[in-house]
């Protein structure tokens, strides 16, 4: 009994001077502080306890320093490779070609066939072509959106050429209507896209509208159509309102690789459509195109910021194509807006968009009186490729089947 008390006792004091002096130690010499810069998080925990086999096995891969983030920034190693996260491969298209893309598309101009085209085609078969008729012609036009001046011009002529017919066949109408509407339209004013002019490059088009018209969307696909037919262009991202429609154009840039320069967030849309010309000029490309933004709270807004992007442009050269792209499913909205942005750029195309989505085709008509400047594209869908070029006779054919 006295010898285990003893070696208690003893134990305990052993143990009592031990951790004494463990203590003392560690207050005589403090640990020296982790380096700043990089603590060695490579070397193994200095004591392994029991237990630790359990937390982290031994066989778990060693973490490097390069794949931590160190509070202060990156460790020297990393700081040393360039700070670039492996691009995505990306790849680029070949865009479709551009030749009787309307043909191909025609089907996407369902809805107005069967109100515009398939409507007609069926009052003018009635056996009795009479007042009532005649004024449910004039109603289908107006219905979708021809606008009355054309619509009386049309009603006006397809009456006198059914009296002078006398008897009629279905053909003859379908002739006769095609003939009035491609008329109507108008097959001898240019329609091609502005790009090359002769004595300098870059070629400038600069595109304007009103937002979620569809402009980035038609800047974009328009850089296709360029490219497929063998053009190299840049585009200058001067919608500079929000971030992403800069990301949005570049997006479209890169998968053709059209390059697109970019000012800051809220910057100025003129420096950056001056940027991107004189980017274009020295880059040798063949097309500038200029997004840009469409904000209408405030007309004098509008026109000082459009009116100074032009003339800022123009520094370099004349613009040689500005685009106006109208939605076709805000009918006589679309109108309106037409006569503002006329007023501040002088348009000189239109690019229709949305026709895809809309009973409406006869806006076609009634903008281009409105304005009096041809429509030059047209927008039937989503898709990248949705962009034709605008020709009258593809487009009633498609109106009125074939
Ligand atoms: N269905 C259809 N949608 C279109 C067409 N053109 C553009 N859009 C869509 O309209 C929306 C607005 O387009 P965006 O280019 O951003 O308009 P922005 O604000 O004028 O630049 C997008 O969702 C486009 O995909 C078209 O021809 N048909
Ligand atoms: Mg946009």
């Amino acid at each position: 009994m006295e010898t285990i008390i003893l070696a208690v006792v003893i134990a305990v004091v052993v143990l009592g001077a031990l951790g004494g002096l463990i203590v003392g130690s560690r207050r005589r010499k403090p640990l020296p502080p982790p380096p700043p810069e990089a603590p060695d998080i490579t070397a193994p925990p200095a004591e392994p306890h029991v237990g630790d086999e359990a937390e982290t096995p031994r066989d778990e891969p060693r973490r490097t320093i390069e794949e931590v983030d160190l509070p202060g920034g990156p460790a020297p190693v990393a700081v040393e490779e360039p700070p670039v996260v492996e691009a995505p491969e990306i790849e680029i298209e070949i865009p479709e070609p551009t030749a009787g893309r309307l043909v191909r598309l025609r089907t996407r101009l369902s809805r107005s066939q069967n109100a515009l085209g398939k409507g007609l085609l069926t009052l003018l078969s009635r056996e009795h072509l009479d007042e009532d008729t005649w004024e449910e012609i004039e109603d289908t036009l107006l219905t979708a959106d021809v606008g009355v001046q054309p619509t009386q011009e049309l009603v006006e002529r397809l009456r006198e050429r059914v009296r002078v017919l006398g008897t009629r066949t279905p053909e003859e109408l379908r002739g006769l209507l095609r003939e009035e509407l491609v008329k109507l339209i108008g097959t001898d004013v240019d329609r091609t896209v502005r790009t090359e002019p002769e004595d300098r490059k870059p070629g400038i088009v600069m595109v304007v509208g009103v937002n979620g018209t569809g402009k980035t969307t038609t800047t974009g696909k328009l850089a296709r159509v360029l490219v497929a037919d063998g053009r190299s262009v840049v585009l200058g991202a001067a919608d500079t309102f929000r971030a992403a429609a800069a990301d949005q154009l570049q997006t479209w840039g890169e998968r053709v690789g059209a390059y697109t320069v970019r000012g800051p967030e809220a910057g100025d849309p003129a420096s950056v459509a001056f940027d991107a010309v004189k980017e274009g000029k020295e880059m040798g490309v063949d097309v500038v195109l200029i997004d840009t933004a469409g904000r209408l709270h405030t007309k004098t807004g509008l026109m000082d910021e459009l009116g100074k992007v032009k003339r800022v442009v123009e520094k370099h050269a004349p613009l040689d194509e500005v685009l106006l792209v109208l939605d076709a499913t805000t009918g006589q909205n679309g109108l309106v807006q037409a006569r503002v942005f006329a007023e501040v750029v002088d348009i000189t195309g239109i690019v229709l968009t949305k026709l895809d989505g809309t009973a409406k085709g006869g806006i076609v008509i009634a903008v281009q009186r409105e304005l009096g400047v041809p429509v030059k594209l047209v927008g039937l869908g989503e898709g990248a490729d949705d962009l034709a070029p605008f020709e009258p006779e593809a487009f009633v054919d498609a109106l009125i089947g074939e």
